[in-house]
Parts: structure tokens; sequence; C-alpha cells
């Protein structure tokens, strides 16, 4: 019997990423979570392969620290070196106001997480994908690097980068077959706003208020759509938002229903 197909997720301790982790070990794929989080790699491995029986390797780094990220690569167990998806989830919002009264620290962790850490990630892997004659790299984006929005600007320019970088990677990568696909989430109740307010409970919540927002398993279906495509299909981009939202600017709450 042939050994199970792998996916690589970055960011894998809550949200988006933890529903994809658990949506593929529930269908037989074997599964490298990553964050910063240990305790919650360290639950999330044992859970997994408690339910599902799948194997688990658990990478306790952060995505912007490019040394980590090399030694974690490197060091990959050889059984582990055949990855067949790599997800590039890990990311955040930090803050969400005028651009001349931002926090440029903010600015600074959200570009290292969302674009560089991103690149990290892409650029060591790819070379495995390449080697094993395989690969597709999921990138999850957002509505954000598709319109601009008021107090958006460092958010939505780390996305539009993830966008081009997306279409950039499928170029180059074309002639090997490394299938490059871009999820645009708009509204998806998780912790994000919660870390983009900073803690902030109320103001988080009232981003999910009066309508029904997507939920991180919608999220990883669409990955999952993407990902099991017969080897000749390759979906570009998925641009996904509640029904009750349009677009960015867009959203309507019960209260406005017709
Ligand atoms: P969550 O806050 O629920 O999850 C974010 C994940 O990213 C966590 O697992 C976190 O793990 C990880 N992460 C953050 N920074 C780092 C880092 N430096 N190194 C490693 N891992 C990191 O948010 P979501 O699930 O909603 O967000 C996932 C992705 O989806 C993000 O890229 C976000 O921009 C995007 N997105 C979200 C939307 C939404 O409305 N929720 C809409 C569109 C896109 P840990 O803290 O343990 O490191
Ligand atoms: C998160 C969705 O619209 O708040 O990427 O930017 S949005």
């Amino acid at each position: 019997m042939g050994r199970n197909k792998i996916i690589f997720v970055t960011g894998a301790t809550a949200g988006i990423g933890k529903a994809t982790v658990e949506l593929f070990a529930q269908n037989n794929w074997d599964v490298i979570i990553t964050g910063r989080r240990q305790e919650r790699l360290v639950e999330l491995q044992t859970q997994l392969q408690e339910k599902y029986g799948i194997k688990v390797l658990s990478l306790n780094f952060d995505v912007r620290d490019l040394v980590q990220v090399q030694q974690q690569i490197t060091n990959l167990p050889e059984e582990w070196r055949s990855i067949d998806v790599l997800l590039n989830n890990a990311g955040l919002g930090l803050g969400h106001g005028p651009f001349q009264e931002a926090d440029i620290n903010d600015w600074e962790v959200m570009l290292d997480t969302n674009v560089k850490g991103l690149l990290y990630m892409s650029r060591l892997i790819s070379p495995l994908m390449i080697k094993n004659k395989k690969g597709h790299i999921i990138n999850i984006s957002s509505i954000a690097g598709k319109q601009v929005y008021a107090g958006g600007h460092v958010y939505c320019a780390s996305k539009f980068a993830v966008d081009a970088l997306c279409k950039a990677m499928r170029i180059d990568l074309l002639k090997y077959q490394i299938r490059v696909t871009s999820i645009n989430p708009g509204m998806v109740e998780t912790d994000f706003s919660l870390v983009r307010f900073k803690g902030n409970e109320e103001k988080a919540s009232t981003m999910y208020d009066g309508y029904q927002a997507l939920t991180a398993h919608d999220i990883a279906d669409n990955v999952w759509y993407a990902a099991t495509r017969p080897p000749h299909v390759n979906i570009n981009e998925i641009i996904v938002t509640p029904t009750a939202q349009a677009n960015a600017y867009h959203l309507v709450r019960d209260k406005d229903l017709a």
C-alpha cells in the first residue's frame, strides 16, 4: 500500500489552518502542522493521531524567522519530504485605522508574516516539489488582496503582494507542473479580528454581528476542492464571501435585508 498524501500547513494552531488539517486528516492525508503556540500543536497532534489514525509531524517555528524556516525545512525527515500540498496560511491583520496614525511595528509584523513568511516557505519547499516532480502551493490571500478599503492599507498591500506572488510563482513553476492556487476569502469568523483588534473582544465580535460569516471549515473546503482536482486541472484562484457580502465594501446585516 502506498503512503498517504502529505499537506504542510503554516498556522495550523487556529482558524482556517486548523480546520484544514482536520479536514485533510479526516480524508487520510498525513499532515505537517506548524505554528508558534507549542501547547496547541501538541494537543492537535494527539487529537489528529487518535481520531484519524494518520501520521502527524509537528513543527514549532515562526514563519518570519528565515533561520528557523531554513532549519525546519532542511531537517525534514526523509519520509516527510514528499510534500503534495503546501498551504501558506499563517498570517494576520494588525490594526485598522488611518494610515497616518498607524503603528509602524504593526506594518513590520504583517509584511514579515504575510509576505516574507510565505516567500521563505515557498522558496524552500518548491525545490523539494520540483525534485519529486509533483506539488501544489495554495496561498490564503484575501479579498483585501483584490480591493483596498479604508483603514486596510498595509494589510491590503500584503495581500496584494500575495496575489502578485501567486501569479509569479505559477509562471516560474509552470515547466515543472507545480500547481499554484490562491484562495481569497471575505469575512471568516476566526480569531482574525481578535488579533487585528489586539484582544478587544467586543470590537472583534461586532465584525460578525447580524449576519452569517464564513466559517474556517468553509475555507478548508475550498482548499480541499483545489487540492483534489485531477492533475491536469489547476484552480488559479477562488474568491469566496459570505452570501451577506458582495465585496470588501458591501455587506448586508439581517436587519437590512429586503
Ligand atoms: P487565526 O488568527 O485564527 O489564525 C492565524 C494562524 O496563523 C494561527 O495558527 C497562528 O498561529 C498563525 N500565525 C500567525 N503568525 C504566525 C507566525 N509569525 N509564524 C507562524 N504562524 C503564525 O486567523 P485566520 O485563520 O482567519 O487566518 C488565516 C489566514 O487567513 C491569514 O493569512 C489571514 O490573513 C487569512 N484571511 C482571513 C480572513 C478572515 O476573515 N478570518 C479573510 C481572508 C483571509 P500561532 O499564533 O500559533 O503562531
Ligand atoms: C480578512 C478579510 O475584509 O477584513 O482578510 O480584510 S478583510
